[in-house]
């Protein structure tokens, strides 16, 4: 039986839009990519090409803005030097430099996305930015061995060797090899913060953390097109089902192996045996399809209004910062990560239980478990920030919340309707954490990641710099003290690095 359930759509069903106005001049589609909005900029494409792109692109279903706004996701030109894209987008921005900045493509994305009739992942052949590497990373005999040490931009130049890679690390991480797994993502990492493609085998040469296993998987890519064994793997009945269950809110790589090892293997096998579940599996299972759909950053927004009036109402004054993977200018993450804190140290304590029964006044909680702070007072802080750990002990909840459609916006629904809540809207996983202020710049760089990012942080500190670093703080083992710092920039000059802007962290 194959274990991924069958999506229910959510667009258009197929002949549902012939009914929209036949007799009078037809309408475009609703957009069916609501995390895209794309601008299509005039200079140098001409004002009738963009016209009928525009038309091309509504008639499948995305969104194609006349003018430009915060809204738009991606930016596409034609013709257009990266040096010319990059100062249409500061004309564009002006002075504010507002964040999320949209992708700036040449029409190469936009062509395969029409081709292929949705939207395609960006890489780095798509991007018209002006390449961010410094010389010395341009060189592959100088890629810095630590990720911390690298700029990593979102869209890179290799994600073929790439996807490959982290296959192979999450299958070593489903069977528990820690050590196949680092291996696999530090070289995938690497390959991230190339300022090109890898189109020949010697180019591997010189590059840090990149042993012989990960090289053949390269090298087959070169050769082939496909790796044999990647693709065993991600037709395995084992690497599928380990996949389905670790998506599952509550559900870890041992759990998952377990219910493996059970015989189980889809969705229906674990409803049929209920007991099986705690009540965080219970709201993962309830949820899945929202919860397993991508979250993206114009409802990560939302999410953060109702978040901060929540918090206006009972701890005014108190800050709201949206960090993990929107931070770092991901479009779509499979959470929303907000770390909120006050200006006057204290005040923070306890704010979690309030937050949430107001949101729940409103009944937008779906889910919830919150940990309440589990460290006594600031000397034991010093203490939290001596382990060398990602797990922090701050005051947090892992939620799910409901985020209602916004009534202006397009949505048709199938005949199905959504089964549960009956409204219309969407379940979203939600972390909420709470920092004192004097941890805030830890807490922000631990929360921000990548993952991956965060552990090369942790390793390069600890063996380069003999400095424990955490979410809590940066301790210092030998002189038994905690070395203070009111921003991530002061971390990073403490550990001696550049500065690596949120951006670039996506190693
Ligand atoms: P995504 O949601 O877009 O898929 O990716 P993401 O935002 O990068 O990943 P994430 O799983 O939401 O994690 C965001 C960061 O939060 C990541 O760097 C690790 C960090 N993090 C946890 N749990 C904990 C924890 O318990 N303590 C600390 N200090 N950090 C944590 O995920
Ligand atoms: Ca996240
Ligand atoms: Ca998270």
């Amino acid at each position: 039986m194959a274990p991924v359930p069958p999506k229910r759509r959510r667009g258009p069903g197929r002949g549902e839009e012939a009914g929209a106005g036949r007799a009078a001049a037809p309408s475009p589609a609703p957009p069916r990519f609501p995390g895209v909005t794309i601008y299509l900029a005039e200079q140098h494409m001409g004002r009738s090409r963009r016209a009928f792109l525009t038309e091309l692109a509504r008639a499948k279903g995305f969104r194609v803005d006349q003018a430009y706004s915060p809204e738009v996701t991606h930016v596409v030109m034609e013709g257009s030097s990266a040096a010319e894209a990059s100062d249409w987008l500061d004309h564009v921005l002006g002075a504010s430099g507002s964040l999320p900045k949209p992708l700036l493509l040449n029409i190469s994305w936009f062509i395969e996305c029409m081709r292929q009739g949705k939207p395609v992942p960006v890489e780095g052949r798509h991007c018209l930015e002006v390449p961010l590497p410094t010389r010395s990373q341009a060189d592959p005999d100088s890629v810095p061995a630590y990720a911390c040490q690298r700029h990593t931009p979102l869209a890179h130049h290799n994600l073929c060797f790439t996807e490959a890679l982290e296959t192979l690390a999450e299958a070593a991480g489903f069977e528990g090899s820690q050590g196949r797994f680092l291996a696999f993502q530090r070289a995938a990492s690497v390959l991230k913060a190339l300022p090109g493609p890898i189109t020949n085998m010697s180019q591997l040469q010189g590059l840090p953390c990149f042993g012989e296993h990960s090289s053949r998987i390269v090298q087959e890519l070169l050769e082939h097109g496909v790796s044999s064994e990647v693709e065993g793997i991600k037709q395995s009945e084992r690497y599928q089902t380990m996949k389905l269950f670790t998506q599952i809110f509550g559900v870890g790589v041992k759990t998952a192996d377990r219910w493996y090892r059970e015989g189980l293997r889809t969705l229906d096998d674990l409803q049929a045996q209920p007991r099986k579940l705690n009540r965080q599996q219970e709201a993962g299972i309830r949820h899945f399809e929202d919860l397993s759909s991508p979250v993206w950053r114009h409802e990560a927004d939302a999410i953060q209004q109702v978040v901060e009036e929540a918090i206006r109402q009972v701890l005014p004054g108190a800050t709201v910062t949206l960090t993990g993977g929107f931070r770092r200018g991901k479009l779509q993450g499979h959470d929303v990560d907000f770390l909120i804190t006050h200006p006057v140290e204290g005040q923070e304590a306890g704010l979690i239980p309030k937050v949430m029964g107001h949101l729940e006044s409103q009944g937008l909680v779906l889910y919830q478990h919150t940990q309440s702070n589990h460290y006594q007072d600031l000397k034991d802080l010093d203490h939290k920030a001596s382990q060398n750990t990602a797990m922090d002990a701050y005051e947090k909840c892992f939620c799910v919340l409901w985020l209602p459609k916004p009534p202006t916006s397009f949505h048709l629904e199938t005949g199905e309707g959504p089964k549960e809540p009956s409204r219309d809207g969407k379940a979203v996983r939600v972390d909420l954490v709470v920092s004192p202020i004097s941890q805030f710049a830890f807490a922000l760089l631990g929360w921000t990641g990548s993952q991956h990012f965060e552990r090369e942080l942790r390793r390069f500190s600890q063996a380069e710099k003999n400095l424990l670093l955490n979410s809590h703080g940066l301790y210092d083992p030998e002189k038994k003290e905690s070395l203070p710092a009111a921003s991530e920039e002061d971390i990073f000059t403490h550990l001696g690095l550049e500065y690596i802007a949120p951006e670039q962290r996506n190693a």
